[in-house]
C-alpha cells in the first residue's frame, strides 16, 4: 500500500472566522499553516484564498501572494480551487490556473450545496478540464454526487487524459448532496477505474472520522481541514489545521501507514518533482 497522502483544505470559502476563529485568512498566515500542516504529515494543500476582508475571491494575486508565502515555508503540492464560492462565475473561478499551479480541483456535476446550488454544467466542466489540460495543471475531480464520476470520466474519454493517472476527491456529506456512511464511499471507490487512478476522499462536518476511518479501512488518502470541518470532537473547535493533520497521521501509523511527505505524494500522483 502507498504512503498515505493527507491533503489539507485548511480555508475553503464558506468558513467564517466567527466558526473557527483559527481560520487562516491573510497569505502569511495561509503559509504558517501550511508549513504546520506540512510538519504533521501533510502532503498536499486543497487552497482558496480571501481578500482583505477575509471574503472569498478567486482573484490571481490574492493567490500569487499566498502561494508565495507557503513557498516560503513548504515543498507542500499546491491544488488551486476553481470552485471558488458560490455565485462566483466561470471566469471568476479560473483565475487561479494562470499561476501554473501543480494541481488544481475540478467538480464535475451540479450539485445541491446546502441551500444554493454549485453550479457546474457540461460546458463549463468541459472548458475547465480543457484549460487544464493547455495549461498541463493536474485536475483533481471533486466528486458530490455519484453521476459526476461518469461526467469525468466521460470528459477523459472525449478529450483525452490530462496527465498520467486521474486523481479523485470523494466530498461526502454536503447538505443536499451524498453523506458519509461508508457504504457510499464503498460504492463511489467502486466505479473509478481500479487502474491509473488515486483517490482521496472528506467528510464534512460530523462526517469528518466516518469518512476518514472507512477511507483508512480501504488503504485510500484522505482530505480534512477547516473548509470541511472545523471541530476536534463534537462541540470542541480543533485549535488549528495542523492538529486535524496530526490526529490522521497517528492514527494511520498506529495502523502501520506512514504518511507521504510532499515528494513522496509528487511520486505516488505521477506529477513532477518539485524544482526547489
Ligand atoms: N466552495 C464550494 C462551493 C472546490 O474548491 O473545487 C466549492 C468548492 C470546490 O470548494
Ligand atoms: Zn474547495
Amino acid at each position: 500500500m502507498d504512503k498515505l497522502i493527507i491533503t489539507v483544505a485548511g480555508v475553503g470559502a464558506e468558513t467564517t472566522k466567527e466558526a473557527q476563529p483559527a481560520l487562516p485568512v491573510t497569505a502569511v498566515e495561509i503559509g504558517a499553516d501550511a508549513a504546520r500542516c506540512t510538519e504533521a504529515g501533510a502532503s498536499m494543500f486543497h487552497l482558496h484564498v480571501r481578500d482583505a476582508n477575509a471574503d472569498p475571491t478567486q482573484a490571481k494575486e490574492v493567490f500569487a501572494a499566498a502561494i508565495e508565502e507557503i513557498r516560503k515555508r513548504t515543498d507542500i503540492i499546491i491544488q488551486t480551487s476553481t470552485g471558488g464560492a458560490m455565485g462566483m462565475t466561470a471566469d471568476e473561478r479560473l483565475q487561479p490556473l494562470e499561476l501554473d499551479p501543480e494541481m488544481a480541483s475540478l467538480t464535475t456535476g451540479t450539485a445541491n450545496f446546502g441551500d444554493d446550488v454549485f453550479f457546474n454544467d457540461t460546458a463549463l466542466m468541459t472548458e475547465f478540464y480543457q484549460r487544464m489540460q493547455a495549461k498541463g495543471v493536474r485536475p483533481e475531480f471533486e466528486i458530490f454526487e455519484a453521476g459526476q464520476i461518469d461526467n469525468a470520466l466521460r470528459l477523459v474519454k472525449k478529450l483525452g487524459p490530462a496527465g498520467p493517472l486521474t486523481h479523485w476527491d470523494f466530498v461526502l456529506g454536503v447538505p443536499g448532496s451524498m453523506n458519509g456512511e461508508p457504504r457510499n464511499l464503498v460504492f463511489l471507490v467502486d466505479q473509478i477505474p481500479s487502474e491509473g487512478a488515486t483517490w482521496t476522499c472528506t467528510g464534512i462536518g460530523r462526517w469528518h472520522m466516518p469518512v476518514t476511518m472507512t477511507a483508512l479501512a480501504l488503504g485510500g488518502n484522505v482530505r480534512l481541514g477547516f473548509e470541511d470541518n472545523v471541530f476536534y470532537h463534537k462541540g470542541v473547535l480543533a485549535k488549528e489545521n495542523a492538529a486535524l493533520v496530526g490526529r490522521v497521521a497517528r492514527l494511520a501509523k498506529e495502523w502501520g501507514r506512514e504518511t507521504a511527505t510532499p515528494d513522496e505524494a509528487r511520486r505516488i500522483l505521477k506529477l513532477a518533482p518539485y524544482d526547489k
